[in-house]
């Protein structure tokens, strides 16, 4: 068998969904996107992404000595529309892929075992393992290697995943047999531009990510800016519209990970319980979920906002109850949550 059909036939059998190989090497185009992006500032204050832009853009300048990239998909496709909760006012919607255990450990488990596999079928051929937290633009290679497309949501979509596949990527010194990239197939399609509660998008296949509410509240520090606050709803963990809208995701599954099962209390929790939590409790009640990785302060930060935009007053005293807490950003968001429901 060819190294890449016996790649791809463990990848298979170590549960990945998809896979496929491109040369490490981006096109100029991603490279320059990605320049454009963080020259506009539309990162916002996720400074790290500036600081190894440069890796980030060359594959090559991260590991010289890669010659081609594995990329890897796991489904974690939803077995409940996951915006159904969006109108529960006195409840949370945490988005799919927090609902329970973090990913990052589920992926990076299998990309080692695939990491073993190869270095004993391949002797004397190094390779490097990346999921999400290095600097690696994952969605272009991932296109380039044919798993799917950026969609104009800049996410990946795939013809039998929809929006809902998480990507590693194996980083290897074997010369594999590139794939052919995947085209576009959004067409006139332009349904997940049009429901961003915030208008993160400035264009297709652009996001500015300080106006996406993924980004408020799980990249971002601090006060989120006031006129944002009305249009999250209640968003507490991230954000799935423009990924849960996509046609593309009649053709997806859901997905048979045990790991990604929505654990009872993460599913729609009540924000009177949420806001009640200090940081001994936080912690508890998400540990082994990435949720625990903002801290209790951002949480209930992000809580407030959603207790802010309930219209239920009867979560008024919790806001109030929160006036005073000893950080001043969750002080700050307890008064206006407090104001916005007395009024
Ligand atoms: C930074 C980051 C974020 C930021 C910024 C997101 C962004 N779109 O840039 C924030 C915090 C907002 C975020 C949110 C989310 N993220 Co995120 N994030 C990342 C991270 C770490 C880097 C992405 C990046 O490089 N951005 C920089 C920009 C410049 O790159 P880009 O998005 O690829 O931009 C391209 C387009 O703009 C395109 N482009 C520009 N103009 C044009 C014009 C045309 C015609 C075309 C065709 C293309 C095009 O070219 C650019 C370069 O390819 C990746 C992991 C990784 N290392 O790659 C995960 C990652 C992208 N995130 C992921 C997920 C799941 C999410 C969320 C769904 C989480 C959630 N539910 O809340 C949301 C989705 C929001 C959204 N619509 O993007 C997954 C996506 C999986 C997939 N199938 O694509 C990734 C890959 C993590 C992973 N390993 O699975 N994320
Ligand atoms: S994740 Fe939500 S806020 Fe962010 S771009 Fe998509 S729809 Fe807009
Ligand atoms: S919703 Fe439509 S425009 Fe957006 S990614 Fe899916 S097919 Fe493309």
């Amino acid at each position: 068998m060819a190294a890449a059909d016996d790649i791809r036939a463990e990848a298979l059998r170590l549960r990945f969904d998809a896979v496929g190989f491109a040369r490490a090497h981006l096109a100029p185009e991603a490279r320059d996107r990605l320049g454009r992006f963080l020259a506009e500032g539309l990162h916002g204050d996720m400074g790290w992404m500036e600081t190894r832009a440069d890796q980030r853009a060359h594959p090559q300048a991260l590991w010289p000595e890669a010659v081609s990239v594995i990329s890897l998909g796991l489904n974690y496709g939803p077995e409940t529309d996951p915006m159904e909760s969006l109108a529960w006012r006195d409840r949370g919607t945490i988005s799919v892929y927090a609902r329970n255990r973090d990913y990052h450990d589920i992926v990076k488990k299998r990309l080692k075992a695939l990491g073993q596999f190869m270095a004993q079928r391949f002797k004397h051929q190094p390779l490097k393992v990346f999921v999400d937290t290095a600097p690696v633009m994952e969605k272009p290679l991932a296109q380039q290697a044919g798993l799917g497309w950026q969609g104009k949501h800049t996410n990946l979509v795939s013809r039998s995943h929809g929006s809902w596949l998480f990507l590693g990527e194996i980083f290897t010194t074997l010369d594999l047999e590139p794939d052919a990239p995947e085209r576009d197939h959004c067409g006139s399609c332009r349904a997940c531009l049009d429901v961003c509660p915030t208008n993160a998008f400035p264009a297709p296949y652009r996001l500015d990510a300080r106006r996406c509410i993924s980004y408020l509240t799980i990249e971002h520090h601090g006060p989120i800016p006031e006129e944002l606050r009305p249009k999250m709803g209640n968003r507490i963990y991230g954000c799935d519209d423009c990924l849960a809208v996509c046609p593309w995701n009649k053709f997806a599954r859901s997905h048979a990970e045990p790991g990604f099962l929505p654990r009872a209390e993460l599913n729609a929790p009540r924000l009177a319980e949420l806001a009640a939590l200090d940081d001994a409790a936080f912690r508890q009640k998400f540990s082994g979920s990435p949720i625990k990785r903002i801290g209790r302060d951002r949480f209930i930060r992000n809580v407030l906002v959603a207790i802010g935009n309930s219209g239920d007053a009867s979560l008024h005293p919790v806001a109030q109850s929160l006036c005073e807490d000893a950080n001043e950003t969750v002080a700050d968001c307890a008064r206006w949550a407090t104001e916005r429901l007395a009024a």
